[in-house]
């Protein structure tokens, strides 16, 4: 007789990167052991019949802890964020170690590291954010902390962090040298800054004046810019957060002349317009965000792109501030659209709305949905044995209700925002049970995790393919 299972989770819609499988998982030791259509005896049984057994998210873009370009500190804490993550069907996070002017590479990710493994309640990994070049050792640092697992930098194209286009050039060098991806916040400070200027000198402040302060051409053009550097080096390259038609457009031209680039959206660029910012006084500033919510045929072209696999991950660029004086409002009650901080929480609603749309409304399907919020962020950052539900994978898993139906309130999500951005909005699929390398974390919807639970994921260096730059 074989040993029981620790737990068999049982005659559910498991979805596997082969397909959806009508029937068993079977878990051992914080890993999937088997997957059949029916499982032997268990010391747990959980029934899944009408459910979906999905892997646990992955959300590769979400700020913890962390400063602003502005120099707001978040709202979140690692134990804040990640039991929001959970709650929402997040099983692991890349988060970001974001470097101070002045600070040794090392000294922040140290630093990083020991608040999230105080903190976290799923597993967690960092990109390292680069904003100071001339830090002593910094060649040094960045060579030893990739080969220390930490496979992928930051680097951004304004927002008063950004790097020239010379040392983007070279930290892209370093990173092929240790084999790191590079992530690229990717519009184009010049355009920002005289839109911005102009629109001031006008007099016009309001937060929906935001949107007309990044000009699309900004993104447009970095991210042609972005990938010409990649493809120069042959460096591969993450763009995050794209934004619009034309962006995801240029990302699609480079992918098919064979640049080494990836590129992510988010649910509030795939749900939301432009005129979300047009509110009363400066409540539009709750959804200030960079780069903004663009148009209905933006939206349109990323959903289309992300059908076709030009886009290839939906991130939630969680970048959480309350709506007071310690986050959006902390230049006053009269500030202008250039004092508010930016971003909006999305750790815990990115899989819900994903769902409803892509499982429920079936944009998409449950395999694609579980492609692009899990497994590809598993294979793009190097995350070993997660993203997927297979025999010797981590046992992170997210049960999915489809007939649950929930409509989100004024403040009713787990991290410390105090506003849910989606307020009003109705979601059909709803996640109920989560379970991070076998441990539950979230049983019927009451999360149950213990801070400092989650694991530092450690990446092996990323293969870059040995061509010579191109003249
Ligand atoms: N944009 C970012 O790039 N990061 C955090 C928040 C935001 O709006
Ligand atoms: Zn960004
Ligand atoms: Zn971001």
């Amino acid at each position: 007789m074989p040993d029981p299972f620790d737990l068999v989770i049982r005659g559910g819609k498991i979805v596997t990167p082969q397909g959806v499988v009508m029937g068993d998982i079977g878990l051992r030791s914080g890993q999937i052991a088997e997957i059949a259509g029916t499982l032997g005896a268990a010391i747990e049984d959980v029934d899944a019949h009408g459910k979906y057994v999905m892997p646990g998210g992955i959300d590769p873009h979400a700020h913890i802890e962390q400063m602003s370009g502005m120099g707001v500190m978040n709202a979140d804490t690692f134990e804040t964020a990640t039991r929001s993550a959970a709650m929402g069907g997040t099983t692991s996070v890349i988060s970001f170690a974001a470097q101070a002017k002045g600070e040794k590479l090392a000294d922040t990710v140290a630093d990083y590291t020991a608040r999230a493994q105080r903190g976290a309640m799923i597993d967690y990994a960092f990109h390292m954010t680069v904003t100071d070049t001339d830090v002593p050792e910094f060649e040094t640092d960045l060579g030893a902390l990739i080969d220390a697992g930490n496979r992928s930098i930051k680097v951004f194209t304004t927002y008063n962090i950004q790097l020239s286009d010379a040392q983007i050039l070279s930290v892209m060098s370093n990173a092929r040298a240790h084999g790191a991806l590079v992530c690229v916040h990717a519009e184009t400070d010049a355009i920002i800054a005289q839109a911005k200027s102009a629109l001031i000198a006008a007099g016009k402040t309001a937060p929906h004046f935001h949107a007309a302060s990044h000009p699309r051409m900004a993104e447009i053009e970095a991210v042609e810019r972005i990938c010409r550097f990649a493809e120069y080096l042959g460096q591969p390259v993450m763009l995050f957060h794209i934004s619009t038609k034309q962006g995801a457009a240029a990302v699609a031209a480079a992918r098919k002349r064979g640049a080494p680039v990836w590129a992510e959206t988010c649910p509030h660029y795939l749900f939301m317009t432009e005129d979300i910012l047009h509110q009363p006084g400066l409540e539009g500033g709750k959804w200030m965000c960079s780069p903004p919510q663009r148009q209905p045929a933006d939206q349109d072209a990323l959903w289309a792109a992300l059908q076709s696999g030009d886009l290839q991950i939906v991130s939630s660029d969680h970048a959480p501030y309350r709506f007071d004086a310690s986050g959006k409002l902390s230049a006053g009650p009269d500030a202008g659209f250039h004092e508010i901080a930016n971003g909006l929480p999305g750790l815990e609603t990115r899989l819900p709305l994903m769902f409803d749309a892509m499982v429920s409304q079936k944009m998409g399907g449950p395999e694609t949905f579980a492609r692009l919020t899990s497994t590809a962020a598993a294979e793009i950052y190097g995350l070993p044995n997660k993203g997927a539900l297979a025999p010797g994978m981590d046992a992170d898993i997210t049960l999915w209700d489809p007939d649950m139906t929930r409509t989100y309130g004024a403040n009713d999500l787990h991290d410390n925002v105090g506003y849910n951005p989606w307020e009003g909005r109705t979601i059909k699929g709803w996640p109920t049970d989560v379970w991070l390398r076998g441990t539950r974390i979230v049983h019927e919807g009451a999360f149950i995790a213990i801070p400092g639970t989650g694991r530092k994921i450690d990446r092996p260096a990323l293969a870059v393919s040995p061509t010579q730059p191109q003249t």
